[in-house]
């Protein structure tokens, strides 16, 4: 008889984790994932030297925004824009009202190099 009832706490016990794990399972699973922090698809990030992305495609009208995040100074320049030497957070924004492609490039480092298509 004892035996029994050992058996049966036994097989409740492992019912009750069975049945927790389960439901954590389902929890996971229906949870909403975390947000990742995107950049918006009109902001350039320059870090490290580098523009980020190095490519970018806007609709025509898009106002794009570039932000310095090196503590080196920065200055886009293009033949149809310059922002002036940008320190560290300090941002350009520039409108593109035509459809082209805009190659641009680091005045103080010529060879950090980036492209705005405008569609
Ligand atoms: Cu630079």
């Amino acid at each position: 008889m004892k035996k029994n009832i050992a058996l049966s706490l036994i097989l409740f016990g492992a019912f009750i984790l069975g049945g927790c794990s389960l439901y954590g399972g389902t929890s996971n699973n229906t949870s909403t994932p975390i947000a990742v922090p995107t950049q918006g698809s009109n902001m350039v990030n320059i870090q490290n030297f580098t523009f980020n992305p190095g490519t970018l495609t806007v609709k025509k009208g898009t106002t794009v925004t570039w932000t310095n995040n090196d503590p080196a100074q920065h200055q886009i320049k293009s033949a149809t824009f310059n922002s002036g030497q940008l320190s560290k957070g300090q941002s350009f924004s520039f409108t593109f009202s035509d459809a082209g492609t805009f190659d641009y490039s680091c005045a103080i480092h010529p060879s950090m190099l980036g492209k705005i298509i405008v569609e």
